[in-house]
């Protein structure tokens, strides 16, 4: 295979390679009965029983996250991240608007579960946002998104992110389009080389809040950053970036980013990195503190990897890091002390910008003959490794130690990530790995050209890798985290003694509707089933603010807000309050109406919204606006 691969990248045949593998790799077929029965029982959550695992999956370009459960791989949730999404009336209500700015999308790639002493402690997740340079925090006590900070400052095209450090101090992130900084710096593409810069950073965390803030950056060449991955025991205080287009190209990468044998991982000395901006070794770039290696040594390190490397990651007893060059049939696994015996030695071959390129060989611990295409690597609790193979549509396990290749499973098709339950921790619990597979053709029924995404469940526990399922995944799954259940508490009503809001009401006697100029403030209550007020009547062009509380202790009593023709759709969970603003800028009768279905009731939770026109209220109030009907066409045929 590896012979295949070589030869066809002599020929330059590879790119036709990657399009065309897909069609004609192996379909994995359960063969016999007693498989699909094993399965079946393997992956069936009798109605009432509930699944034993959460996954987290990365919603790419829908800017959302989605939950499902293992065994059954049933899709149960959506959090909303940096997309507006009327099911849960996130972006619609003033605070979600704000956390979203001017946004409405983000490509999340990577969720990173908060770790203490490097397992997951089920306090927080976070995503990145690779278009819009952004980290968002979902807090997995309720499961909503908290916060979303950025854009980051310098950091462009936020790919190599999120990842956490063992006791969640930083949220790392990347640049993967370096440009002129800082941003809103013009420089002609011409000058890519030498004024394009690329950024590593850790964001720090507030570790009682969550709350996010710059922390350390580090100013690196032009390169494209790609995966990142932390470590942890005998590696903990450092980090480690693939990047690809070493050869700092412009135009199409395809080639021209290929020509050199290796690229780089960057090593980062994160707890260096601390301790150089608290004594003061840094510049100020748009805000951000920021290190150039060139003043201050031994923060980053060049490690060369096969060409065009993707994935990184660290082994969970922290003393490897495993870089897998996606062009090659191999994969190779570095030892950490190697490194840090090369640092010691200046054993280095050259440096880029100042920093040094240390030794391959002197940090080379082995080459693992995994196949075609490998992209990421996961580990189970028995010293196994697992590495996705996305040119042969496959998932490798070989061995930690001897470095061989035990067991190869096919999958359908071309695998991006793969996850193990606490996969990035330092206790992997092994059991299953998933296969976040980018195409899938043949595995659903056809819903024309969009195809669905698929992601396939693997019996680990074996001496032979097992399919269980296939399922459809919400496009575009990249990463997932999968933790088990018993280990998050989630809330079922915010209690009203943790509501602090200081506009929450709680009884539908305190409910008001209040005049100061042209603002109008409502307190409105939401139980079953009415809202109270349930008329409210303004002036147009009146500002409006409604703090609505859901005033019911009950669980699963959720009850919506929609109002008509204002493009509004709000849901309060039970002791929630939250904030409606608009200008009621049309004038006219509009109802509101609960949007979430509450009782038997829920159709009578209604009232209205009485907007008297300008001026001349009282003649003008019965006759009608002129009727806009808008016809909206799609092109048809
Ligand atoms: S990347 S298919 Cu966005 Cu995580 Cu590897
Ligand atoms: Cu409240 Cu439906």
């Amino acid at each position: 295979m590896k012979r295949i691969l070589q030869t066809a990248l002599l020929l330059g045949v590879l790119p036709v390679l990657l399009v065309f593998v897909p069609s004609c790799a192996r379909r994995p077929k359960v063969q016999q009965r007693g498989d699909i029965e094993q399965s079946a029982s393997a992956t069936y959550v009798a109605p009432g029983d509930l699944d034993q695992y959460y996954i987290f999956y990365s919603g790419g370009q829908s800017g959302n996250v989605y939950i499902s459960g293992i065994p059954s791989m049933r899709h149960i949730a959506t959090i909303p991240v940096f997309t507006p999404y009327p099911g849960t009336g996130y972006g619609f209500d003033k605070e979600t608007k704000a956390m979203l700015g001017n946004y409405t999308w983000g490509d999340v790639h990577h969720p990173a579960m908060s770790e203490t002493n490097g397992d997951y402690d089920g306090r927080w997740l976070f995503v990145n946002d690779n278009a819009n340079d952004r980290v968002a925090r979902i807090d997995l006590r309720d499961f909503k998104t908290k916060e979303i900070f950025g854009p980051i400052p310098n950091i462009s095209g936020n790919h190599g992110s999120s990842f956490v450090t063992p006791n969640t101090e930083y949220v790392l992130a990347a640049s993967r389009f370096s440009i002129p900084l800082p941003k809103g710096t013009y420089a002609p593409i011409e000058q890519y080389a030498t004024t394009y810069h690329g950024v590593l950073s850790g964001l720090s965390v507030d570790p009682q809040t969550g709350h996010l803030s710059l922390g350390w950056q580090v100013l690196v060449p032009p390169f494209d950053f790609d995966l990142g991955s932390v470590g942890k025991g005998p590696s903990n205080g450092w980090a480690f970036w693939t990047s690809y287009n070493t050869e700092r190209a412009t135009g199409k990468l395809e080639v021209t980013s290929t020509q050199k044998d290796r690229d780089y991982i960057a090593a980062v000395n994160w707890k260096a990195a601390e301790a150089a901006v608290k004594s003061g070794k840094f510049k100020i770039l748009d805000g951000a503190k920021i290190i150039d290696p060139r003043d201050v040594p031994g923060i980053v390190y060049l490690v060369p990897c096969s060409k065009s490397p993707h994935g990184v990651d660290v082994t969970p007893d922290g003393k490897y890091f495993v870089g897998s060059g996606k062009l090659m049939g191999v994969t190779t696994v570095f030892n950490f002390d190697k490194l840090q015996k090369a640092i010691q030695d200046k054993n280095f071959t050259g440096n880029e910008d100042g920093i040094p390129v240390v030794n391959y060989d002197a940090v080379k611990e082995a080459e693992v003959n995994v196949g075609l295409g490998p992209l990421h690597t996961q580990f189970d609790d028995q010293g196994y490794a697992y590495t996705s193979l996305f040119v042969e549509s496959a998932i490798a396990k070989w061995k930690l130690g001897t470095w061989e290749v035990v067991d190869k499973i096919p999958v359908s098709y071309n695998i991006g990530h793969l996850a193990v339950p606490g996969g990035d921790t330092v206790h992997p619990e092994g059991k299953y790995v998933l296969a976040l597979n980018k195409l899938s053709h043949g595995r659903h029924i056809s819903v024309g050209p969009s195809q669905p995404e698929s992601s396939q469940l693997i019996d680990i526990t074996g001496d032979k890798m097992k399919l269980l399922y296939d399922a459809f995944t919400e496009p575009e799954p990249h990463y997932a985290q999968i933790i088990r259940a018993d280990r998050l508490k989630p809330i079922e009503v915010y209690a009203q003694s943790e509501n602090k809001n200081p506009n929450a009401i709680w009884d539908v006697k305190n409910a008001k509707i209040e005049r100061n100029g042209t603002n109008v403030v409502v307190h409105m209550t939401a139980v079953r089933s009415n809202f109270e007020p349930n008329k409210v009547e303004v002036n147009q062009g009146d500002h409006v603010t409604i703090y609505l509380t859901n005033i019911e202790q009950t669980v699963d009593e959720l009850h919506g807000f929609g109002l008509q023709e204002y493009n509004l759709q709000i849901v309060v969970d039970p002791g929630e309050t939250k904030t409606i603003e608009f200008v009621a800028n049309k004038p006219g009768v509009f109802a509101y109406y609960c949007t979430n279905f509450c009782s038997a009731l829920h159709q009578e939770m209604q009232g209205y919204l009485l907007v008297k026109p300008n001026g001349t209220a009282s003649a003008h109030a019965a006759k009608p606006r002129q009727s806009h009907t808008q016809v909206a066409k799609l092109g048809s045929r």
